[in-house]
């Protein structure tokens, strides 16, 4: 059996409790669609989906990431007004679920009516490239942003994709995505940073960037990981999108201990109870 070590890094202040331990947030995810690769379909009408929010809220999720337009590997680019239809009831009706409420979306015209809906937080894969109205905007409202890698689009991002050093790849390319948030007028404080998970990126790319969090804390601003489901826990063994929550589980809590702040997952009991064992055990 290998022997892994781990290594419990101090968060930044934004998730540091008062005794100096780590409190790692988890965001619960809640698609609106019908085509995620993960969960595509199962909360595709708002009754449904409010209703999940509410049960992720009541397993322990701090934030529920809405959201109306499928990023998977291929998937098609979704009408702004089909988005919207989509995502802004299922906002209205979490908006007192006791959770803050993330929109998943790289639409300004989708992130302002999520805000006016309650939203606090636009989760942009695009990290504001693919709407000119983005940027300004979230300055505009105060909105917490997250600034996420991707390699290309959702509909070539998986062609063979080749980095010399992945690593320092994304840690660039999120520097650079954070000087122009702030030069947009986003407080620097608002700003966090996620290398995108299965986004243009190899299984082996993928474990580079787990690997090697700790180069992406010297950005200094809180790590957003997503890998609940994500087809590199496939690749290693086999497994169907809902066959992977051992994988989801072992990958998180490792960013975790890493010093990841926010993990976004579809399965918050489970993973809450991860993370409890993780934190008593580590201390
Ligand atoms: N992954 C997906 C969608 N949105 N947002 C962020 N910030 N990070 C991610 O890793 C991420 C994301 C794709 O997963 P899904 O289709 O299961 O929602």
């Amino acid at each position: 059996m290998p022997v892994l070590r781990l290594v419990l890094v101090p968060a930044s202040p934004v998730a540091t409790l008062p005794d100096g331990s780590v409190m790692t947030k988890l965001m619960g995810v809640v698609n609106v669609t019908p085509d995620s690769f993960s969960d595509g379909g199962r909360y595709f009408d708002s009754e449904t989906a409010i209703a999940h929010g509410r049960e992720l809220t009541a397993a322990g999720a701090e934030i529920l990431d809405v959201g109306g337009e499928s990023t998977r590997p291929g998937a098609e680019a979704v009408p702004v007004e089909e988005e919207l239809r989509r995502v802004v009831p299922v906002i209205e009706g979490l908006a007192d679920a006791g959770a803050q409420i993330s929109v998943d979306t790289s639409k300004a015209a989708v992130a302002a009516a999520a805000l006016d809906a309650g939203a606090e937080i636009v989760n942009d894969v695009t990290a504001l490239r693919g709407d000119p109205e983005m940027a300004g905007l979230c300055a505009e409202r105060g909105a917490d942003v997250v600034l996420m890698h991707m390699r290309g689009d959702p509909q070539t991002m998986q062609d063979d994709p080749r980095y010399d050093d992945v690593v320092v790849a994304v840690k660039e390319f999120l520097a650079e995505r954070l000087a122009a948030a702030t030069a947009a007028g986003i407080a620097e404080e608002r700003i966090w940073l996620d290398p995108g998970i299965g986004f243009g990126k190899t299984a082996a790319h993928n474990m580079e960037l787990l690997r090697r969090l700790g180069e992406l804390r010297e950005l200094g601003r809180p790590l957003v990981i997503g890998t609940s489901r994500k087809s590199f826990i496939g690749k290693l063994d086999g497994s169907a999108a809902g066959e992977r929550l051992g994988g989801t589980i072992a990958s998180s809590v490792l960013a975790a201990a890493a010093g990841a702040e926010i993990l976004r997952v579809h399965d918050v009991a489970e993973m809450r109870q991860a993370l409890a064992v993780a934190t008593a055990v580590l201390g």
